[in-house]
């Protein structure tokens, strides 16, 4: 994925807004034409789903015969960050998930420990903005179920996942980070995978743990999870906008 081709900062808020405004907003900033009819076409796509398909509606999803031969691995294939190394080295046996933020209970669970919770497997397209599809199969435990069990407090709103890989593949780079509303969160299909094609995740594809959100495009959908934070606000994350690629541009939300 390039860097972000315009120079703007989206919000949740701002994608709720009508295409005018978004239009206008874009024309105060001195944005260029093309990417204010892009930034139109974005927030008209979200009202236009948001309208037709429930938030809630399933994916599509396939049949053992439609899996891709070749699911392309994309972004990160390899982190290099010394403690992704050391616990791949040593077969992800000493590997926990944290879940943290606004929650009563925080968890901290091995992998064992999630195998032990109910499983979902689901046959579905991954769809990247770069214009590749391919189907794979993922079996993994559903968010809502860790969700559930670490209690979310009130004032949490969105669920952010914490990601072992820097883009940079150094030590101190950025590390991948993406987030999703509580309604993709509790989404039947929003699954954390540790199975890809009844195999063992393997790492070019997140090993050990990656999420699956049905609903959205490729770059939500976090590999080498390492923590999951439930917040009220993105103002204390990085760039402020949710996502790796959020802060460099792109639509927080990326309904397909
Ligand atoms: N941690 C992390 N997650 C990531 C990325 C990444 O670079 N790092 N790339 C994203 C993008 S752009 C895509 S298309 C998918 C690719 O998933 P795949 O490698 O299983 O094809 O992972 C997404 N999740
Ligand atoms: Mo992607």
């Amino acid at each position: 994925m390039s860097a972000a081709p315009m120079n703007r900062r989206t919000w949740l808020g701002r994608a709720l807004a009508t295409a005018s405004v978004m239009a206008l907003a874009a024309c105060e900033r001195g944005i260029a034409i093309g990417d204010r009819l892009k930034i139109s076409a974005e927030a008209l796509t979200l009202r236009a789903q948001r309208l037709l398909i429930p938030r809630e509606a399933l994916a599509p999803e396939y049949e053992v015969g439609d899996i891709s031969p070749d699911f392309k691995p994309n972004g990160s294939i390899d982190p290099a960050a010394s403690d992704y190394v050391a616990l791949r080295d040593g077969g992800f046996a000493d590997y926990r998930l944290e879940v943290g933020g606004l929650v009563e209970r925080p968890l901290s669970l091995s992998l064992a420990e999630l195998r032990d919770r109910p499983g979902r497997t689901q046959i579905t397209k991954h769809d990247c903005v770069e214009g590749w599809t391919a189907i794979g199969q993922w079996t993994g435990v559903r968010l809502e179920t860790l969700l559930d069990e670490a209690g979310l407090k009130p004032e949490a709103r969105y669920i952010v996942f914490h990601c072992f890989d820097a883009l940079t593949q150094t030590e101190t780079g950025p590390r991948y980070y993406e987030s999703i509303d509580l309604v993709d969160a509790r989404h039947p299909q929003t699954i954390l995978a540790y199975d890809m094609n009844g195999e063992t995740l393997p790492v070019p594809h997140g090993a050990p743990l990656r999420l699956r959100v049905e609903r959205q495009l490729g770059y939500k959908h976090a590999k080498y999870i390492r923590r999951i934070e439930a917040v009220e606000s993105f103002d204390h994350i990085e760039g402020g906008n949710g996502g790796y690629w959020p802060d460099r541009g792109y639509e927080w939300y990326a309904g397909i």
